[in-house]
């Protein structure tokens, strides 16, 4: 379904984008060996003269998004046949040590950030034409004539970002891992801040609906861009699936398009990430424009519950999200996430004036919690369990936690047990720890979450992060849910959360 009322008013809201012109930092060697890889400074690119086979790598200092210029001359003939570079982008050093050509996962192989690029006439300006997201840039003379060498004598990025440098909130963290790590993730958010909220620069490159929660909530604490989160959130509601359902994300080229991917949790969020941003600004004409589209995303949800209000299992992947873990179980989360959303609806409802709304949801949430604590709670374990194998999860009682099925000492006792349950399934993603410390903090647990908040995000420091990644599983940092780290993100838009813990809750 499209309501053009609400896209126009979604493209109206659009910010500008600013570029900035970025030259290279240091021209480097990056090589492998037992002891990890190892960067070492070379004689700058532009005095190299370079024939077939040799290669030079770039490092911009800092993780970018944009485009790359090269500036070509040939040294001695005239060039009598085109010149054949291979040029690879990485985020991290790691990638340049992935070889393309073995990648065989189920995302597209398209994503990797690789060209090979004939350049007929040098001298020249070589203007690459896609957006790339990098810190190091690798250029290699796949082919040249034997007669004439190249010489790169300049390269320049035209970084692009709709962040204002200019207008991120200054935040004094006196704590040097700390202040780190909010760095890293406003750079995270401020490359991902394009016109809309993306997930990845690198990959998937569209408006997802659980990133775009946690972005919003970083967003209002450092850039401040509340029309971005406002222009998404008319996105998601103009854009719908046939049946009114938010879609899981939405396509802007070459026109903004609903994606044809749905998941149980992201139609669920559209209602919490409305009542952050009423929190936040107290825009009563977005809650008027999008107050049916919660209500239908909730009707939707309803069908989802069996007789004891129940959230229905299924076993197809990717009905619901919750994490890139492929072994989980949805179930309880899902039914936490229904209790959360529930709780987002309630409020929405009574600043809407809906109150049939607000009686009939908030006389759902009781049926929903008790569902809950009936049928997926096992009380000899004490802890909820999801799916026909009850499986014991940290997601499923984060969720849970998170939603009100369970509070107070009640819910620590919860946690404290998962912490004793050696196999409980495990979380994988920024994103799922980013809930974690959530649960922690509706707790009152304010140094456990501080402190699992720089363990976790603090081992990508160590990694050598500019900005976090998409996914981060510390028992094992070569984890894709793809089928090929190569693919992987390592500027996405969940893991920034830590901006908003550390000014909001940690300071
Ligand atoms: C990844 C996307 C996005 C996430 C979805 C579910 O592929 O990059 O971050 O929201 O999965």
């Amino acid at each position: 379904m499209r309501d053009l009322t609400l896209l126009e008013k979604a493209v109206a809201l659009f910010p500008k984008i600013n570029e900035k012109e970025v030259s290279v930092s240091e021209t480097v060697s990056i090589t492998r060996d037992d002891s990890g890889i190892n960067k070492a400074v070379q004689p700058d690119f532009r005095t190299r003269v370079l024939k077939k086979k040799d290669e030079v790598i770039l490092d911009f200092g800092e993780h970018l998004v944009g485009y790359l210029t090269l500036e070509l001359k040939n040294i001695g003939a005239h060039a009598d046949a085109p010149v054949l570079l291979q040029i690879q982008f990485a985020e991290r050093e790691i990638e340049l040590f992935e070889d393309a050509s073995t990648y065989n996962g189920w995302v597209s192989a398209s994503w990797i950030q690789e060209e090979l690029v004939k350049v007929d006439v040098v001298p020249s300006k070589l203007d690459l034409a896609r957006r790339y997201a990098f810190r190091y840039v690798r250029i290699k003379v796949s082919d040249i004539s034997s007669k004439f060498d190249l010489q790169i004598i300049d390269a320049k990025v035209r970084a692009v970002t709709s962040a204002r440098d200019e207008d991120l909130l200054s935040c004094e963290i006196e704590d040097s891992l700390d202040n780190r790590i909010d760095t890293i993730a406003v750079n995270t958010l401020k490359d991902c801040m394009q016109t809309i909220f993306e997930d990845g620069p690198k990959r998937d490159r569209r408006l997802w609906i659980g990133d775009l929660r946690i972005q919003a909530l970083a967003n209002y604490v450092t850039y401040r861009m509340n029309d971005m989160v406002k222009a998404c959130l008319y996105l998601f509601g103009a854009l719908t699936q046939e049946d009114g359902r938010v879609g899981a994300c939405i396509f802007l080229e070459p026109e903004p398009e609903v994606d044809d991917t749905f998941m149980y949790d992201y139609s669920l969020f559209f209602v919490s990430i409305l009542r952050d941003y009423y929190k936040e600004t107290g825009d009563m004409e977005a809650v008027k424009d999008l107050w049916n589209v919660c209500k239908r995303q909730i009707e939707l949800a309803k069908e989802g519950l069996d007789e004891h209000c129940v959230v229905k299992d299924l076993d197809v992947l990717g009905w619901c999200f919750v994490d890139w873990n492929l072994e989980l179980n949805k179930q309880a989360a899902a039914q936490g996430i229904l209790l959360y959303a529930l709780e987002a609806a309630i409020e929405l409802a009574e600043c809407a004036g809906d109150v049939l709304a607000e009686e009939e949801y908030a006389a759902l949430y009781i049926k929903v919690r008790d569902g809950a604590n009936r049928f997926l709670y096992d009380d000899k374990l004490g802890l909820y369990v999801s799916g026909s194998d009850r499986q014991i999860s940290y997601a499923s009682q984060v969720w849970m936690v998170l939603g009100g099925a369970v509070d107070g000492k009640a819910a620590e006792r919860l946690l404290g047990k998962l912490e004793a349950y050696d196999a409980a399934v495990k979380m994988v993603t920024p994103y799922m720890y980013h809930n974690y410390i959530d649960a922690l903090l509706k707790l009152g647990k304010k140094d456990e979450a501080h402190s699992l908040m720089r363990q976790y995000w603090g081992g990508m420091v160590e990694n050598g992060a500019d900005t976090f990644w998409e996914l981060y599983n510390p028992e094992n940092t070569d984890e894709s849910p793809y089928g090929g780290t190569i693919v992987n993100s390592y500027c996405h838009a969940w893991s920034c959360g830590p901006a908003y813990f550390l000014r909001k809750f940690f300071k």
